[in-house]
């Protein structure tokens, strides 16, 4: 990218990038890290003259060749076009990244720079699905082909866990302590990291387990930004109105927000000076928006795509779609998160539905969509617990569930196709078959919903919801549910 050329038409990084070193390895270098960790990093590096926070990018999946490439042909330079909620686009070129590396090309390379001395840092966003983690099981699943490849090649791992375990051999020879930090949406993302990460050490290097426990933090935290992925369409309309040839530019709504456990072995960035938050406990905040805003999505996101629509704001819009979702965040979530302290859950949920409802963003519901059975065990089903554990409603949240299963079979109400992005997406059309016949057949997916099948409640709520969805069509039920529900609010 020509900086001297695209600064004056937009905001480009001004502090000496070749001076600026890696003391961060980041793995997944997606969008939203871009939008996120990437960006409030740049603006730190705006603000003061560290030159010791720059971020080294790994792309650690064949499958990220692409951005890989594409960032190292621009020299780690992105432009991140935020929509704000009037239409206005506010572009800007991110910094930050000043390595890149490909890990499939060169394992090694990148074992090497995570073990090197001046990395304090190593964050992932690896997805919900990345952490290996069985919900029925609730453990590490050692059984995962690409884990019993990682046992067999250590020195040319594929997985986090086997990267992150030769790299801490490493800095164990060397005294070098360090902090790990999930900025994927998990609960507890920190400390499932470092359990999962502890299963895959059991195995391959014990006598790593007590300096790891010494040596190395995982703080929990809370991320937050839309972004939705980059469309043909942003990308000429950036080239268009400011003549930047970026092959993928990064867009995201404006709100951001990162509530960050402070818990750092090796020392840390001060994200606090441009607006990370650091607190001793982010439980609250991460199940405020885990259930609210990620639940929120997901709610918006089946229903929306029953209905045929093929953006969030479009589900949004949806009078029955919306009067759904703020009734279960009301009814269902809200009684569970009684116990956050300081939070004003009526403007935290106000928000949201300002957030969604940003027509400009044109966030994809298949985005939203894509990998729903590692998304509902962290969004959905933890309220439906909460709830029957005091007994509470979970007719909505069933009816979500139900219409998942008739979402995994693959058409919308219109009787157009789906395109259903999961790993797991042929067993659930499989069990979705299945509850043609029995509706509960759809629940006997364990390592998905977990003990839940035996709770005679949610069946029952969620076998009503999923007959009235397949006899009489989503809207009408959705119309149904809503009736009942404010009957009795
Ligand atoms: C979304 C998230 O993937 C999803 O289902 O809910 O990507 C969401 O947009 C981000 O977590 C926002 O912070």
């Amino acid at each position: 990218m020509n900086l001297a050329k695209v600064a004056k038409k937009i905001s480009c990084p001004t502090y000496d990038r070749s001076k600026v070193k890696a003391g961060i390895v980041h793995v997944g270098i997606g969008g939203f890290h871009r939008a996120h960790e990437a960006f409030y990093t740049d603006q730190l590096l705006h603000d003061t003259n560290v030159t010791d926070w720059g971020i080294c990018g790994v792309a650690l999946l064949d499958f990220d060749t692409k951005i890989y490439n594409t960032l190292k042909e621009q020299d780690g330079l992105y432009t991140l076009v935020i929509k704000e909620l009037d239409g206005t686009l506010t572009k800007r070129v991110i910094g930050s990244i000043v390595e890149c590396m490909y890990a499939p090309e060169n394992p090694v390379q990148v074992i090497e720079k995570m073990a090197s001395p001046e990395i304090k840092i190593i964050t992932l966003t690896i997805t919900e699905g990345g952490y290996n983690y069985n919900e029925a099981t609730e453990a590490f699943d050692y059984e995962n082909p690409q884990i019993q490849y990682d046992l067999e090649h250590p020195d040319a791992p594929k997985t986090i866990f086997g990267y992150l375990t030769q790299a801490l051999k490493r800095r164990k020879e060397n005294g070098l302590a360090i902090t790990i930090q999930s900025c994927d949406n998990i609960k507890g993302n920190g400390d499932l990291t470092k359990r999962m990460l502890m299963s895959y050490v059991e195995k391959t290097e014990p006598e790593l387990i007590a300096w790891i426990d010494a040596n190395v933090s995982f703080p929990n935290s809370m991320v937050d930004r839309i972004t939705p992925a980059t469309s043909p369409v942003d990308i000429s309309n950036l080239n268009a109105s400011s003549g930047i040839d970026d092959a993928w530019p990064v867009v995201c709504e404006p709100f951001h927000q990162w509530v960050i456990e402070d818990d750092f072995k090796a020392g840390r960035p001060a994200w606090e000076t441009v607006g990370a938050q650091f607190v001793e406990d982010v439980d609250p905040y991460e199940k405020m928006k885990l259930t609210l805003l990620n639940a929120g999505h997901t709610v918006l996101g089946v229903l929306g795509a029953l209905r045929g629509c093929s953006t969030i704001d479009e589900a949004v819009y949806n009078p029955e779609i919306s009067t759904f979702l703020r009734l279960y965040m009301d009814q269902e979530v809200t009684p569970t998160l009684s116990d956050l302290d300081g939070v004003d859950l009526d403007k935290y949920k106000e928000t949201l539905l300002h957030r969604f409802g940003n027509v400009y963003m044109k966030d994809q519901i298949d985005r939203i969509c894509s990998e729903s059975s590692a998304k509902f065990p962290i969004f959905v089903l933890p309220t439906v617990n909460a709830q029957l554990a005091r007994q509470g409603s979970v007719d909505f949240a069933a009816l979500v569930v139900a219409a998942w299963a008739i979402y995994s079979l693959g058409k919308d109400e219109n009787h157009d196709d789906l395109l259903i992005k999961d790993v797991m997406a042929k067993t659930l059309a499989k069990q979705a078959r299945l509850a043609k016949e029995d509706p509960a057949k759809f629940l006997e997916l364990e390592s998905i919903f977990g003990k839940l099948k035996t709770s005679e409640t949610f069946v029952n709520a969620f076998s009503k919801a999923y007959n009235a969805i397949s006899e009489n069509g989503i809207v009408h039920s959705l119309k149904a549910w809503n009736k009942s529900a404010l009957k009795h609010s």
